[in-house]
């Protein structure tokens, strides 16, 4: 991550004369100077961007005590029956502000020969959904417990684990969640974790993160289709929807993995063969039987249904058939965020639809009614997709059976989230409140292509030349932290791609020339943040315009650094249809990093790690942890900490 590296080369290429010590000890003391306080507080907010190597000097762990080994688990990466109930996930919980887990990260084999991928708790919990409050820390250490496999490519630094990037390698990604970019958190360019190693996460979650679904998957280049159909994949749950959404208080809750797989047999896709078969919650509706899934509903009781598509390469369209009749669906959150929740109420809008689109990656929570009494047939089912002439088959599928109940879903120990909190609670300022209203600083356009004889694929900025996605490439767009900027991203090809933005959420301004080549904008998602969208086949009539979708992005936060963006059909970000952007600092924070770092060099001291973008609390220097807070209150009240910061004089 070449952004990384910059605080410390801004440091040392700072123009003009060292900072006078008066002001140097301003910076820090002087309660009275308003500026660099509010500066200093900005670069405590944004440290987290510049990890570099961490205390202690471990190169793949951001915790005191490194990473933990995990050793192999026995029966993993079990599946149901097709034909099963769906049950929850298991399900983790922070307490005290802290999730803390240990994954061994192991494959087997099936039956039919198909490679399988989990992620497995020391005591045998498989892909547990990780519930976290905003401002919590979600802290894993995980051991790759994979055979070891060749090498593929090396990684330049700065490396944040391996180097070399193997046939066996993973990382995560915390898909959706407005985590820095920084090694030990959701960095995916330049983390490796090689068959044998250790790495432990320490996930810092803004306190304004909206409540919701979000998820986590491996990441690695290349590799991320095949682990994302073994399997590899868990919830994330982001607490507190019922207070931005009341009308979810109290509901029994499903939480709702779609996954996909290779159909038993590789059949060649057409007609009423997928290209790939689905699963719900790892129940598998397997071609060509295509035994739908049990979900449970207590009679006359609604339920919030929380549905990600983790699929690799396959597009839902889900609906809900009574008889035959499309049921309403209330959708109260896109992508793990409330909808309607952003325009400076906070309060959450039902958005009502008789079916959900669901990109690949795409979330969605919606309250789904019971039946009533006379109903004799309940299905849930995901509609045919027109993925484009050069595209997947997605057939129509029946994913599951409702089977109505006298009493509530069943709750084990392992899985004791089956209903949502039932007092609501105080509401938070959300991220990306107002964003439709914000001036945007500039606008680009990007497209997606294909070189498709040569399954080569592509997401470019206009006027630059297609280039295959590398972890060593330069940044293909390079912003900075605070604008706002209006993108709109056409589909040049003759399939569907789901453009997916890391570290932030998007808002839906408009879906353009969709009709004209065969396909219908998504009315739920209009004037709504998501993280991932579709943009539609072009048809290859000339005459026809490209569709496109256009979106405003957010970089006002703190997230700044290297990330990526991307399609995520894994398939083909994996043949290269991905690219990197750099958000680099605020001048006025690029400014007091480097005054901060000059201070500190005065001090003989020298950042060697800003772990923490938001609770800054393990700042380290020299080996030590310097508290962030200490840094605020020295602003703030000096006879404290000012004794602390110059007592290594
Ligand atoms: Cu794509």
């Amino acid at each position: 991550m070449a952004g990384q590296g910059l605080a410390v080369s801004a440091v040392k290429a700072i123009p003009g004369p060292p900072l006078h010590p008066d002001l140097l000890e301003r910076f820090f003391v002087r309660k009275s100077e308003a500026i660099f306080t509010r500066i200093l507080l900005a670069v405590i907010l944004v440290g987290g961007a510049y990890a570099l190597t961490s205390c202690g000097g471990s190169s793949s762990s951001n915790s005191a005590n490194g990473p933990v080994t995990v050793p192999p688990v026995a029966d993993a990466c079990s599946r149901p029956a097709a034909g099963s109930v769906v049950q929850n996930p298991p399900a983790l919980f922070s307490h005290d502000g802290v999730l803390s887990v240990n994954f061994s990260y192991q494959t087997t084999t099936d039956t039919n020969g198909r490679k399988l991928f989990c992620f497995m708790t020391p005591g045998g919990l498989e892909n547990p959904t990780l519930h976290v409050h905003p401002g919590d820390r979600l802290q894993i250490n995980i051991t790759n417990n994979t055979p070891p496999s060749p090498v593929v490519m090396q990684i330049n630094p700065p490396n944040c684990g391996q180097s070399e990037l193997t046939g066996s390698s993973i990382n995560m990604h915390f898909h959706g969640t407005n985590t820095p970019p920084t090694c030990g958190q959701d960095q995916v360019i330049h983390t490796l974790i090689n068959s044998g190693r250790s790495f432990a996460y320490d996930v810092h979650f803004p306190k304004d993160e909206p409540p919701g679904l979000y998820w986590y998957h491996t990441h690695a280049h290349m590799l991320t289709e095949a682990a994302l159909q073994g399997g590899a994949s868990g919830a994330i749950v982001v607490e507190g929807i019922q207070n931005i959404q009341p009308a979810v208080a109290g509901l029994s809750q499903q939480v709702l993995l779609i996954r996909d797989q290779n159909v038993a047999g590789n059949p060649t896709p057409g007609g009423a063969i997928p290209s790939w078969d689905l699963t719900v919650n790892n129940v598998p509706i397997a071609y060509p039987a295509e035994v739908p899934a049990v979900i449970q509903m207590q009679a006359g009781k609604s339920q919030l249904w929380r549905v990600s598509n983790s699929s690799s390469d396959s597009i839902l369209d889900l609906q809900l058939l009574y008889d035959g009749v499309p049921q309403n669906l209330q959708i109260v959150a896109l992508d793990g965020v409330p909808t309607g929740s952003q325009d400076g109420t906070g309060d959450g809008k039902i958005v009502n639809a008789t079916d959900i689109l669901l990109p690949t990656a795409g979330r969605a929570e919606f309250i789904v009614t019971p039946r009533s009494s006379t109903v004799t047939s309940a299905t849930l089912v995901t509609l045919g997709i027109n993925t484009g002439p050069d595209g997947d088959n997605d057939p129509q599928r029946t994913l599951a059976t409702i089977q109505t109940t006298t009493s509530g879903p069943a709750v084990t120990a392992s899985n004791d989230d089956s209903a949502v909190a039932a007092t609501v609670g105080p509401k938070w300022r959300q991220r990306f409140e107002k964003l439709a209203v914000a001036t945007p600083t500039s606008a680009r356009t990007l497209f997606f292509s294909e070189n498709n004889p040569l399954s080569q694929f592509f997401i470019t900025e206009a006027a630059a030349t297609p280039v295959l996605f590398d972890p060593n490439n330069p940044p293909a767009i390079t912003t900075t932290q605070g604008s706002v900027e209006d993108w709109t991203i056409q589909n040049q090809s003759l399939e569907n791609h789901e453009f997916h933005m890391h570290q932030i959420h998007f808002l839906v301004e408009s879906q353009d020339n969709f009709e004209v080549n065969g396909s219908q904008p998504n009315p739920s998602i209009q004037g709504q943040l998501v993280d991932t969208i579709q943009v539609p086949f072009w048809d290859g009539n000339p005459d026809h315009p490209y569709p496109s979708v256009t979106v405003r992005m957010d970089f006002r936060g703190a997230d700044i650094g290297d990330f990526v963006y991307h399609c995520h059909i894994a398939e083909h970000e994996d043949a290269g249809m991905m690219a990197i952007i750099r958000v680099l600092p605020s001048a006025a924070v690029a400014n007091a990093i480097a005054r901060m770092d000059l201070y500190l060099a005065s001090l003989e001291w020298e950042i060697e790690n800003r772990t923490s973008a938001r609770k800054p609390s393990a700042w380290c220097v020299k080996g030590r942890i310097i508290s962030g807070r200490r840094f605020v209150r020295t602003a703030s009240e000096p006879a404290d900490d000012k004794a602390f910061l110059l007592s290594s004089k």
